[in-house]
Order: C-alpha cells, then sequence, then structure tokens
C-alpha cells in the first residue's frame, strides 16, 4: 500500500525556491522522502517536460517515485511513475486507461462530496484540502479543516487519503490522527531553499512516531 510506509508527499514549487524541480527532487530525497509531485503553474508544457526529465533522472538514482501534477501526457511520454489531477483535469478514467493499472494516480477534492465520488473512481488515492488557509495555492477553496478531514475519512472507509493545505511540523500529527494517511506539503518544506533537506527530515521524524491506523 501506497502510504504504508510513506507519510509526507513533498510538492515542488519553482516560484517559492527558486529551484529547479530536479534540484529540489535531491534536496527532499536527501531529507529522507520518496514520494515525491512535481507541481508546476507558470513554465511552458515544452520547459517543464525538460524538467520532468531531469527530475525522473535524480529520482532513478534515489528510488524516489515522482507523480507529475496535470499533465498525463508529459507522465506517459516520459513514464513517470504517476500523474495528480485537479477536478478540471482530464478525468481519473482517461488516465487510468492511459498510464496503465500500475500507475499512482491521484485527485484532488475539497468537499465530502467530492471526495465521496472520488473514492468510487479508478484512482490510486484522494486528496482533501485545504486542510488549513494556505497561501501556495492562488485560487484555493474553503477551508476543510480537521473536523471536515474526519468526516472525509468517515465517508471513504480505507480509501488512501492525502492531506494538502497549511500542513506544518506543528500540525502534521493532527492532520494523521484525524484520518490522512500522508500529508503534503509545500512551504513547510521549501519556504526557505537552503533548508529543504533539513526540514524534511524533521517532518518526517515527526510522522514516523505515528503507527499507521489501516
Ligand atoms: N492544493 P502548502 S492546497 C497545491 O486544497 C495545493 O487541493 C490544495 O501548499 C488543495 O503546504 C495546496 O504551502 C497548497 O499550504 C499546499
Amino acid at each position: 500500500m501506497l502510504f504504508r510506509e510513506t507519510r509526507i508527499y513533498p510538492l515542488t514549487d519553482v516560484r517559492l525556491t527558486g529551484l529547479s524541480h530536479s534540484e529540489q527532487v535531491v534536496r527532499l530525497s536527501n531529507g529522507g522522502a520518496n514520494l515525491i509531485q512535481l507541481r508546476e503553474k507558470n513554465l511552458t508544457p515544452g520547459e517543464f517536460f525538460k524538467q520532468v526529465e531531469q527530475a525522473l533522472r535524480m529520482a532513478d538514482e534515489r528510488n524516489v517515485r515522482i507523480v507529475v501534477n496535470d499533465r498525463v501526457d508529459i507522465a506517459l511520454a516520459l513514464r513517470a511513475d504517476g500523474v495528480h489531477l485537479g477536478q478540471k483535469d482530464l478525468p481519473a478514467d482517461a488516465a487510468r486507461r492511459l498510464l496503465g493499472d500500475s500507475a499512482i494516480i491521484g485527485v484532488s477534492t475539497h468537499n465530502l462530496e467530492q471526495a465521496r465520488q472520488a473514492s468510487r473512481l479508478p484512482v490510486t488515492y484522494l486528496a482533501i484540502g485545504p486542510i488549513f488557509s494556505t497561501s501556495s495555492k492562488s485560487d484555493s477553496e474553503p477551508v476543510v479543516g480537521l473536523e471536515g478531514l474526519r468526516r472525509v475519512r468517515d465517508a471513504i472507509g480505507d480509501f488512501p487519503l492525502v492531506a494538502i493545505g497549511g500542513i506544518s511540523h506543528e500540525n502534521a500529527r493532527q492532520v494523521l490522527e484525524s484520518g490522512a494517511d500522508a500529508v503534503a506539503v509545500i512551504s513547510a518544506l521549501l519556504a526557505n531553499p537552503n533548508e529543504i533537506t533539513e526540514r524534511t527530515n524533521r517532518l518526517l521524524a515527526i510522522v514516523q512516531t505515528l503507527q499507521p491506523d489501516r
């Protein structure tokens, strides 16, 4: 199961760090991350393609799995480990047909109803957020909160669940105790490019003390 040993799920951000996706993969994996999502909202598709290619080379050497945000075409062409889809991206079943049974496919959800629906799709996990307020996503939806997260967990049973949005070293433990299998994080790990490895390592130490309930 994907999140048995992987309870932190960092996302890259070129604007925030000033670093290439591949350099972020190096720093995050040095801190112990083994599943990383490459998220890009500004580069052209051609530029992003080249950066994903480089990042995959780094990841291969380090036993890190790479999930590409939004771009099923790039994930397919470069044989990335998977794709993460937003509510407005390609339908999950189309991505599944293109990428095959073993691909990691995740989908973003922002409320209970979307989460219920996503748990019936051919996806590997669903993400729910924002759990807390966040400045890393320009058009973020209303905050779900820990209580909302608990309700989602109750509604979807054992379905793999990632929490995202405003998660930090201070609140990650509570988020996992409220039903998330893993925490997806941007600014808590990337806010200072010189501290990425150290912050990743510290978050991992915090979450590793918790046993998964499932
Ligand atoms: N998706 P940070 S919130 C990329 O609600 C993203 O689906 C969200 O960044 C969602 O860890 C978010 O800095 C931003 O809050 C997460």
